[in-house]
């Protein structure tokens, strides 16, 4: 098992920042250890099970969004300075938090994610570096099928620069929280992130 110290300071390599700058996606390994892994994908099973209030439902995976303000384990990882700092480094500006997910496919599912960008589905101005999951959001992406006996569980921490604004398009994390059209996202959702 790997171990890795949380604490420890995050180094992107050159080639790590120049791939992402020029791919719009990189991987960087062991960031989280697997000992920790195995921790937040069991709060992430367990936010799946108690999905009451959450909204889910479509025929490709089950989505629970901003599981950070539910659940204390998966709140650690959203907010984990190695992901902030990392997304930082990469993005090279000032982030703040847009959303969390998780994602559950289940087991036996034939339905593939289809290409599609992130980015458009959100009401954001001015916002070039968004990055989840280390791909920018205008990084066309897809996702297999789950064809294993298991369910497939991702989390999905999504970074966007602090000084986006909000365009007032209808979205599920923003409608009702009286932000200003034109204004950046200043609210508690969105905090700005541990970028030293
Ligand atoms: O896991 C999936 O099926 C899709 C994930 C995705 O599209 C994303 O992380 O932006």
């Amino acid at each position: 098992m790997t171990t890795i110290d949380p604490t420890a300071p995050v180094v992107l390599d050159e080639e790590t920042v120049s791939a992402y700058r020029c791919d719009g996606v990189v991987r960087i390994r062991n960031i989280i250890g697997a000992d920790e892994a195995a921790r937040f994908r069991d709060a992430a099973v367990a936010v799946g099970a108690r999905a009451a209030d959450n909204f889910d439902g479509s025929a490709i995976f089950n989505q629970y969004v901003n599981v950070w303000r539910q659940d204390a384990v998966l709140r650690d990882l959203t907010l984990d300075q190695r992901l902030t700092k990392a997304a930082t480094a990469l993005a090279g500006v000032p982030l703040r938090l847009w959303h969390d997910q998780v994602l559950i496919k289940p087991p036996h599912n034939g339905a593939a994610t289809e290409f599609h960008q992130d980015a458009p589905y959100w009401p954001h101005g001015g916002s070039r570096h968004a990055l989840s999951a280390f791909h920018n959001a205008y990084l066309a992406h897809s996702a297999t099928p789950n064809l294993t006996d298991d369910p497939r569980i991702a989390h999905v921490a999504i970074y966007i620069d602090a000084g986006t604004t909000y365009t007032g398009a209808p979205h599920v994390v923003t409608d009702g929280l009286g932000l200003t059209v034109g204004e950046p996202l200043e609210h508690e959702l969105f905090p700005r992130v541990l970028t030293l």
